[in-house]
């Protein structure tokens, strides 16, 4: 029990015992346990963008256990993924290692623009599967985002009752360019529509500097925007100021220096951690073990 873990699961108050147990477990695991930090390994691209082109860089990710195993001994507060990937390792890592059951899943074989996810797994699934979350995509921007939201809203309604809290992967998409989708307004709104969808975590990219709808760009004159710190600052605030967990992807695979740039601007600008996948798990075992431990040294220290 420390200050920090204490401090975030008090603005959960009104949850029920088993919704604060198992967010207790989530930031009290593995190598950032009781800062009030948490880094997530996610791995559900191979259903997201296919399989050749997310485990082909490092071959052994085709095997479910690889990525079980790397969060385990890197010391991730947890584990996500789609429940083929759960359903084959659960019985070797419930319980020695926090797991997430991602219940949504979309692929990149249709068309990109609607995009809508489709229920691949339950809360009972994760419940059968020891896990200690759910995971849902929402694509504020798609046509479908009200049932999406809905879904949401009932799944949300379903976890909490026993016990299960669930962590929102906020991702604008849909009608909007490219640009639009990593814009800070974009995001920040994104994340806020997941706050008050009821999501305990939200996720979402670390934002660009474009404002991009023209009702908001006045308004974001005042607000302190030209670093990644500054922005990751207001994307906080806009998480019911700092009383939701936010993590932050990490993105296509890039350089060391540019994920631990944007770790170090995530970190100093408040956010919770990070939920990194392809900076991982597509380098070497031995090269995504070090990043992440240098990723997790970074958060250590904030
Ligand atoms: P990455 O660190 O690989 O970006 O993983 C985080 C994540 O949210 C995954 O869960 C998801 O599959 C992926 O990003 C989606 O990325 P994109 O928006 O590029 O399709």
């Amino acid at each position: 029990m420390t200050e920090a873990v204490e401090k975030i699961l008090a603005n959960y108050a009104g949850e029920s015992p088993g919704v604060v147990a198992n967010l207790r477990r989530l930031l009290e695991h593995g190598r950032l346990g009781g800062t009030g930090k948490m880094v997530i390994l996610p791995v559900d691209q191979g259903f997201e963008h296919g399989p050749a082109r997310s485990f082909a860089p490092n071959p052994a990710g085709y095997d479910p256990r690889y990525h079980a195993q790397l969060a385990l001994e890197t010391g991730c507060a947890g584990y996500a993924a789609p429940l083929g990937f759960i359903e084959a390792i659960a019985r070797d890592y419930a319980g020695r290692l926090p797991l997430i059951l991602k219940v949504n899943n979309s692929d990149t074989l249709g068309g990109p623009d609607s995009p809508c996810s489709a229920l691949t797994s339950s809360v009972q699934d994760a419940l059968r599967l020891g896990c200690s979350a759910i995971g849902y995509t929402i694509y504020p921007g798609s046509t479908y985002r009200n049932r999406m939201y809905q879904d949401l809203r009932d799944l949300i309604r379903e976890a909490r009752s026993v016990g299960l809290p669930t962590i929102v992967w906020a991702y604008a998409r849909g009608q909007m360019p490219k640009e639009a989708e990593t814009a800070l307004d974009v995001i920040a709104y994104s994340a806020h529509i997941a706050c008050q969808l009821g999501a305990h975590i939200v996720k979402v990219k670390p934002p660009t500097d474009v404002i991009w709808q023209e009702a908001a760009k006045p308004h974001y004159e005042g607000i302190a925007h030209a670093t990644l710190e500054e922005r990751i600052r207001h994307v906080v605030q806009c998480c019911f100021e700092g009383k939701r967990i936010v993590i932050f992807s990490g993105g296509a695979a890039k350089g060391r220096q540019a994920v631990l740039d944007e770790i170090r601007a995530i970190a100093a600008g408040g956010g919770n951690g990070s939920i990194v996948g392809r900076n991982a798990f597509q380098r070497s075992p031995e090269e995504g073990a070090a990043l992440l431990a240098e990723i997790m040294d970074i958060y250590a220290k904030a």
